[in-house]
C-alpha cells in the first residue's frame, strides 16, 4: 500500500513548534501564543480541505451513481433510493407533520434533508481520511451499501436497484483516497509546486466532472424514462354512456370560489412516490389474482377495448385537515371495476380488493364497495385528458365515497383478492384505519380567514361534500349564533361536491367567527366533534375570521 501516513501532518502540528529560549517569558508568551493562533489556523484550514475533499468526492459518488441508474431505473439512483427509504420509514407523526406543515413541498423537504445529511456524512469522511484514511474509505463505501439496502428493500425494487448507490460508495471511497493523499502532500514541508497544482487540477477536475456526469446522467434518465411520447399517442376510448356538461348552476358564481371542476393541472397530489413511476402504456399488464375463480391478466389495448364510462367524482385524501386542500373534483373517464371482477368469480369469504401499483404501494378496499352498484371504476383519463403521470397514468382505481388512500391506487398494475383478516395494506400499520369512508366535509372557501371585507352585505361561499352519501344541506354560523341555510348549488352526482353561497346582510363592523357545517343525502349532520386526520379522517367545523370593516 503507498498510503500516507496521515498521522505525520498533526505529529508535524505538535512538534513543529519552536522551543522558546529559556528565561525569556515575554518572548515564549508571544511565541505560545502565535502558536497557538497558528495551530488554529492550521486546523481550519485541515478541516476546510477535509470538508471540500469529502464534498467532492461524494460529489463523484452521487454522479456515478447518477449514471449507472440510467440502466437501472430513476427511484434507483443514490439519493432517490435514500428519500424513498426515509419515506417510508418516516413515523406518522412527522408525515403528518410534513404534510400540515410542507404541504406538497414534503417532498422537495424531504430531498434537502438527504442531500444535508449526504453532504455532512461527506464532511466527516473528508475530515477524518486526514488522519484515518482508510478507515473514511470503508466508511464512504459502507455508505453505498446502506444506500443500495435501502434502494432494493423498495417494494417495487429488484437486484440491480443496489448498483448505483453500490458504485457511488466505491466511486466516492476512490476518489476520497486520491484527493486526501494528494491534498496531504501539499502540506508536506517538502510539497513542491508541482503537487498543489495536481492537487487542485484534480479536485476541480473531479468536481467539474461530477457536475457534467450528474446532471447529464439525470437528464438521460428522464429522457430514456420519459412517457410523455406514449401518453400523448393514447387514444382514448369512447365512451358508451357520454355525460353532458354539467349545468352551468352547479357552480355559484362568486368571485374567488373555485370552479366546479378543479383543472387538472391544480388537482392535489398525495403519494408516497419521490420519484413518478413512468409506466409506458405497452408494458403495463393489469393482474387479477387471489380468492377469485378465474384469474386473468390484461394489457392496456385489451382494457380500453372495454366498456367505458364517464362519471364526476370528488377524491379526497384522509390527511385533508379540517378547511384543507386535499380535495378535487374531476370528470373521469373509465371502465367499471364490478364486471373485471366477476370475470374473475370473486371467491365466498373474500372481503378485500388488495391492489398494487407499479411502485409498489398498496392500498386495500372493500369488495362490498367495488360490486355493491357504485361507480368504482380503473380510470384512464380525467377531465377529457389522459391521466397525468402523477395522477396515476395509464391507469388508476377510483371508488366513490372512499378515501384516496383506501381507493385510488394510482399506476395499478394488481389487484389481489383477499382478507382484510389477512392482509395489510400500506397504511394500515402506519396506523390508520384498513377501511375508510369519505367523512361529509365543508369548508368556506371566500372570504380567506383573516381577510377584510366592507361592512353590508358579504358574500360567503365554499364547497361541501359527503362522497357518494351526496350533500343535502349545508349551514354558517355567526359568531356562535343561530345557523342559517346556505344556498345549495345544483347537485351533479351524489358522487360529487356541492358548492354552496350565503349572502350575510347587515355584517357589524369588527372581528367576526364563521363557521360552516353539512348535511349529506342520508340527514347525518356533520360532526362538530374535533378529531384529528388519524385514523380515519379529520372532523370538526371549520372556523374562518373575517374583518368587517
Ligand atoms: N400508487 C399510489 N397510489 C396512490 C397513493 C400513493 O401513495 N401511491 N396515494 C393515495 C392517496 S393517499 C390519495 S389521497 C390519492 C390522491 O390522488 P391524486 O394524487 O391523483 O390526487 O391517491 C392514492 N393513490
Ligand atoms: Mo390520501
Amino acid at each position: 500500500m503507498s498510503e500516507q501516513r496521515p498521522g505525520d501532518e498533526n505529529g508535524r502540528a505538535a512538534t513543529g513548534r519552536p522551543a522558546p529560549a529559556p528565561g525569556r517569558e515575554d518572548v515564549r508568551r508571544d511565541a505560545a501564543t502565535s502558536t497557538a493562533t497558528s495551530r488554529v489556523a492550521a486546523l481550519g484550514g485541515r478541516i476546510a480541505r477535509g470538508a471540500l475533499v469529502g464534498l467532492v468526492a461524494g460529489g463523484a459518488g452521487l454522479a456515478v451513481g447518477e449514471l449507472v441508474a440510467v440502466t437501472t431505473g430513476e427511484a434507483s439512483a443514490p439519493v432517490a433510493a435514500a428519500g424513498d427509504w426515509a419515506i417510508s420509514v418516516t413515523p406518522t407523526w412527522l408525515e403528518q407533520f410534513a404534510i400540515r406543515n410542507f404541504g406538497s413541498n414534503d417532498k422537495t423537504v424531504l430531498l434537502t434533508g438527504v442531500y444535508v445529511t449526504l453532504a455532512l456524512a461527506a464532511v466527516v469522511d473528508g475530515v477524518l481520511a486526514r488522519t484515518r484514511l482508510t478507515l473514511a474509505s470503508i466508511l464512504t463505501a459502507v455508505t453505498g451499501v446502506v444506500g443500495a439496502l435501502a434502494a432494493v428493500t423498495r417494494p417495487a425494487a429488484d437486484t440491480a436497484a443496489a448498483l448505483p448507490s453500490l458504485l457511488a460508495g466505491l466511486a466516492a471511497a476512490v476518489a476520497l483516497r486520491r484527493l486526501t493523499i494528494w491534498s496531504l502532500k501539499v502540506t508536506e514541508p517538502s510539497a513542491e509546486p508541482g503537487e498543489r497544482r495536481r492537487f487542485v487540477l484534480g479536485a476541480l477536475g473531479t468536481a467539474a466532472g461530477a457536475l457534467a456526469a450528474g446532471y447529464g446522467g439525470n437528464a438521460w434518465i428522464k429522457k430514456r424514462y420519459n412517457v410523455s411520447e406514449a401518453r400523448a399517442k393514447v387514444v382514448l376510448p369512447t365512451p358508451a354512456k357520454v355525460l353532458p356538461a354539467p349545468r352551468a348552476s352547479v357552480h355559484p358564481k362568486v368571485p374567488g370560489l373555485g370552479p366546479f371542476f378543479t383543472p387538472t393541472s391544480e388537482f392535489y397530489r398525495v403519494d408516497t412516490a419521490l420519484t413518478l413511476p413512468r409506466v409506458d402504456p405497452r408494458d403495463w399488464k393489469l393482474k387479477i389474482h387471489g380468492m377469485v375463480e378465474r384469474p386473468f391478466e390484461i394489457t392496456f389495448d385489451e382494457l380500453l377495448s372495454y366498456r367505458f364510462e364517464e362519471h364526476d367524482m370528488t377524491l379526497s385524501c384522509v390527511s385533508n385537515p379540517v378547511g384543507g386542500p386535499y380535495v378535487g373534483n374531476a370528470r373521469w373517464l373509465g371502465t367499471p371495476l364490478a364486471p373485471l371482477l366477476r370475470r374473475a368469480g370473486v371467491r365466498r369469504g373474500a372481503d378485500m380488493l388488495l391492489s398494487t401499483s407499479a411502485d409498489g404501494m398498496t392500498l386495500g378496499s372493500p369488495v362490498e364497495a367495488v360490486l355493491d352498484g357504485r361507480q368504482a371504476m380503473l380510470a384512464v383519463a380525467m377531465n377529457g385528458e389522459t391521466l397525468p403521470v402523477r395522477n396515476g397514468f395509464p391507469c388508476r382505481m377510483l371508488i366513490p365515497g372512499l378515501y384516496g388512500y383506501v381507493s385510488a391506487t394510482k399506476w395499478v398494475t394488481d389487484l389481489n383478492i383477499t382478507t382484510f383478516a389477512s392482509s395489510d395494506a400500506y397504511w394500515t400499520p402506519r396506523g390508520y384505519a384498513p377501511q375508510a369512508p369519505v367523512k361529509t366535509a365543508s369548508r368556506i372557501d371566500v372570504p380567506k380567514s383573516g381577510a377584510t371585507v366592507p361592512a353590508g352585505t358579504v358574500v360567503l361561499a365554499g364547497t361541501a361534500w359527503a362522497t357518494h352519501r351526496g350533500l343535502a344541506a349545508v349551514e354558517v354560523q355567526i359568531d356562535g349564533g343561530a345557523w342559517h341555510e346556505a344556498t345549495l348549488a345544483k347537485a351533479d352526482t351524489a358522487d360529487t361536491w356541492r358548492q354552496w353561497s350565503y349572502r350575510w346582510t347587515g355584517a357589524p363592523k369588527g372581528s367576526h367567527k364563521v363557521k360552516v357545517r353539512a348535511t349529506d343525502g342520508t340527514g347525518a349532520v356533520q360532526t362538530p366533534l374535533v378529531q384529528d386526520v388519524l385514523p380515519n379522517g379529520a372532523t370538526g367545523h371549520h372556523t374562518i375570521t373575517v374583518r368587517v370593516s
